[in-house]
């Protein structure tokens, strides 16, 4: 069973965990803005998701605004889709629940990002931080999402997340016929990872993902740096001794210097050749010196914006509720057909 026999939506998430970077913005928040006209579109700040790791109260209230202002700053419209924090909407738990019981423990123990998150750490963790996925499936299929745009680093929970639809349908085979709903309830969640960014680099160290958690602020540009921040992190990014090459297989085993041309690619919107065939011979100082003009040109005005929208919380917050009504009434009904397939009385 595929997506084809369902309804096209989009669904996708954005943790309320600070410092919204390029990484988040390519591999992420720039495709819900392009799939806008194209799909009904859900967009959540996943606060639940944010508690798997120790939160402020305080910050994370700010950090959840913030994160709809980035929505919205980088063009998604409010009016037009669905912008909503997780947590107003219960299904999201209530279903986590449901798929928590259809997933195996042998599944969420091959998740390589709880492997990374938890390191050494394994029993000192959060149980919420484990059993991530199985709320990240629930985020989606509360919604009988059909795509959902996410940065490479996601791909493994998507995969987990067509594995929990699947084997719902299949357990629950009979009792999804026999309740009117055909042969499959789920659909199958198709990834949409396209494009020359999916996975943006640290700055420091093109061996590792750029993130919200680094500690080292000079390995992301975040999307509320000022025009002199972003130039001085691009021309401190680390590099090589090299020129750049001519073609991209000369990108092969240079990761940073992949990581800096797949960037000024995906910012300016060419092939990552096209950029090689203008800067290609060239040294870093005047490549960086033209991303660091497309960097600027893109960002500026989304970082702007979103400085100006945080300062008025309550428009926000208005966004954000009529958002969770708007998406409780896609969840519920889907929810309450989930509890009869499963058999509860209500
Ligand atoms: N470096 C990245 N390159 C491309 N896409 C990325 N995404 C994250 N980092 C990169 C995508 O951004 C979306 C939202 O991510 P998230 O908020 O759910 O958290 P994450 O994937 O755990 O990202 P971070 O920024 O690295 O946060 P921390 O440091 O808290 O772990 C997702 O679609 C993700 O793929």
């Amino acid at each position: 069973m595929t997506t084809t026999n369902f309804q096209p939506r989009v669904f996708s998430g954005v943790q309320p965990t600070g410092n919204l970077h390029l990484g988040n913005y390519l591999g992420a928040i720039q495709k819900f803005v392009a799939l806008q006209n194209d799909y009904e579109c859900i967009y959540c700040v996943v606060d639940l998701h944010a508690i798997t790791v120790a939160q402020d109260p305080l910050e994370l209230k700010r950090t959840i605004r913030e994160v709809a202002a980035a929505f919205i700053a980088a063009g998604v419209d409010p009016a037009k889709n669905i912008i909503f924090n997780q947590s107003q909407v219960s299904a999201h738990a209530e279903l986590a629940w449901v798929l928590g019981c259809t997933a195996r423990i042998g599944w969420l123990n091959r998740m390589t990002q709880f492997k990374e998150k938890a390191g050494k750490h394994t029993e000192q963790v959060s149980v919420g931080l484990y059993t991530y996925p199985v709320l990240m499936a629930a985020d989606i299929l509360a919604y009988k999402a059909t795509h959902v745009p996410v940065g490479e680093d996601q791909k493994q929970h998507l995969e987990l997340a067509r594995d929990i639809a699947q084997k719902f349908n299949n357990d629950f085979a009979a009792s999804i016929a026999a309740n009117g709903h055909g042969e499959a309830f789920f659909p199958q969640p198709e990834p949409l990872i396209q494009g020359a960014a999916t996975r943006v680099m640290s700055l420091r160290d093109g061996s590792k993902k750029m993130s919200k958690s680094d500690p080292s602020d000079a390995s992301r540009i975040n999307l509320t740096d000022d025009a002199d921040t972003i130039a001085a992190k691009v021309r401190k990014a680390k590099t090589d001794p090299e020129p750049l090459p001519l073609e991209i297989a000369g990108l092969e085993g240079r990761p940073e210097a992949d990581n800096l041309v797949g960037i000024y690619a995906a910012l300016a919107g060419v092939p990552k050749e096209r950029v090689l065939a203008e800067f290609g011979g060239g040294q870093f100082s005047g490549f960086k010196n033209a991303l660091v003009d497309v960097a600027v040109d893109k960002l500026g005005p989304i970082g702007g914006e979103m400085k100006r929208l945080v300062t008025e919380p309550d428009a926000i917050d208005a966004i954000l509720k009529s958002g969770a009504e708007r998406a409780d009434a896609i969840a519920r009904p889907i929810l309450g057909a989930v509890k009869d397939i499963v058999g509860f009385v209500r």
